[in-house]
């Protein structure tokens, strides 16, 4: 068994408790550097209890390895891809080009330009292949994650009512007056 491919043990798994414990969610950024914003969409949804996995894959620095990210992410079980990138941020394209799951990409913010590259790269995808882009930066990622989770809600109560719980809660913590 101990050398049998994860997932392999993972579908047993899924087929003996009926659940399916795979990563739904690939969060994929294009260096170790863009971490310090990725890890914002990670703690979002590990706050919204969805499973996902966390990569490093670059579209021109590992581009075999995001070929076979995309290609293989259906299979494996993914519903939805979280691409972050910056400068000139091919990722979240070049990976859409690759599979037909959602990708949401998040623009990082680069250190010249302050993001504008990262979000034109992004967003000015040609008619053809989406990728649907968030805002530059913290935010980004955050609501990357509330619209993975708002995509994978509407075929998962469960997650449905952990989302408006989630809503309800940042709705009760804004004030009505500011604080001196
Ligand atoms: C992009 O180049 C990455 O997404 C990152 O935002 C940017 C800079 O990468 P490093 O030079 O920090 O590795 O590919």
């Amino acid at each position: 068994i101990e050398d049998q491919p994860i997932t392999a043990n993972e579908d047993v798994a899924t087929a003996v408790t009926g659940e399916d414990s795979r990563p739904r969610v690939g969060v994929i950024m294009g260096s170790q550097s863009d971490w310090e914003t990725m890890r914002h969409a990670t703690a979002t949804l590990d706050a919204l209890d969805i499973p996902f996995e966390a990569k490093v894959v670059s579209a021109h620095r590992t581009p075999d390895r995001l070929a076979e990210y995309a290609r293989t992410a259906v299979d494996r079980g993914l519903s939805v891809i979280i691409a972050g990138a910056g400068g000139a941020a091919h990722l979240p394209g070049m990976c859409a080009a690759w599979t037909r799951l959602p990708v949401l990409g998040v623009p990082v913010e680069s250190k010249a330009l302050k993001g504008m590259d990262s979000l034109l790269s992004i967003v000015q995808m040609p008619g053809g292949v989406p990728v649907g882009t968030l805002a530059i930066g913290k935010a980004g990622a955050i609501n990357a994650a509330l619209l993975a989770a708002s995509i994978l809600a509407i075929g998962d109560k469960d997650l449905a009512a952990r989302l408006d719980t989630w809503r309800a809660l940042q709705t009760a913590s804004v004030r009505d007056e500011p604080e001196e």
